[in-house]
């Protein structure tokens, strides 16, 4: 049976930020997501200069960067429509709803201020989901949930990455998709973002595993690749990310 291209996969989304990601990666051919961890702000923005017309979305750590202010989060959402690309905050959620609904609005970062999509573990709950989405579903943002990881030797078992679906079709307005390794459910309107992806399928010497774009879009049929240290840490991020977006998309091409 042919997959449905993503293009039309965008009529099966139920948030309007997720609709927006299927148009967005079918028109501009790119299923790659720039993973920037970086420590300082003018790095970042190098790298958004480098990679942002060959992505689909920018994945942030702010947490990382030493020199973050208010006005560079501005400068994100500009960058943003210039290059258009989806900013996601990989804030992993994973406490009690009140607490991750100041964790998202306040503190430092401001996260729902700027972040079109953040992602939570399942853990916590429900209640974990109800409150950001108290916080973004009338911002049009959107959530993914982790059913899986990449890392080594890892807790999550096959019965928590179900009951982590089942919670997700419990918020179908603003669950967008998974943090996955797999597409784990037939519905066409969840997103599948990957993790751990890179051209040689190896580990890092902290527990990071790493399958090649081929596997994760065309044989796990997932729908964006991660890139991180395999973009950011060659001699040319600009011709890297070309790279993986190309390999990305003849892999997704595949499949239709
Ligand atoms: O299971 C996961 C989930 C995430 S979001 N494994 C991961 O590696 N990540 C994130 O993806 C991680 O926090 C990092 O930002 C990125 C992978 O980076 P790389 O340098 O290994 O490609």
């Amino acid at each position: 049976m042919k997959t449905l291209s993503y293009g039309d996969r965008a009529q099966f989304a139920r948030n309007p930020l997720a609709k927006k990601i299927f148009l967005l990666m079918h028109e501009k051919k790119s299923n790659l997501a720039l993973s920037a961890d970086v420590t300082s702000c003018d790095t970042l923005l190098t790298l958004i200069k480098q990679c942002g017309s060959d992505i689909c979305v920018l994945k942030t750590h702010v947490d990382i960067l030493d020199d973050f202010t208010q006005e560079f989060s501005e400068t994100l959402t500009t960058l943003a429509k210039q290059y258009q690309f989806f900013i996601f905050e990989d804030r992993k959620f994973a406490d009690i709803g009140n607490t991750v609904k100041q964790q998202y609005q306040h503190g430092i970062y401001h996260i729902a201020d700027w972040a079109d999509m953040i992602n939570a573990h399942s853990l916590p709950g429900p209640g974990i989901v109800s409150a950001l989405s108290e916080i973004g579903l009338p911002r049009q943002k959107g959530l993914l949930l982790l059913a899986e990881m990449s890392s080594k030797n890892n807790f999550i078992t096959t019965e928590y990455t179900q009951k982590t679906i089942q919670m997700a079709e419990q918020f179908p307005e603003f669950v967008i998709g998974f943090i996955a390794q797999r597409k784990l459910a037939f519905s066409p309107g969840w997103l599948y973002l990957t993790p751990g992806v890179q051209f040689s399928e190896k580990t890092d010497a902290l527990g990071q595993q790493y399958i090649t774009p081929e596997k994760a879009l065309f044989q796990n049929e997932t729908d964006i690749i991660i890139v991180g240290r395999g973009i950011i840490h060659s001699d040319d991020p600009a011709a890297s990310a070309k790279q993986y977006r190309e390999a990305g998309w003849r892999a997704y091409a595949k499949r239709l």
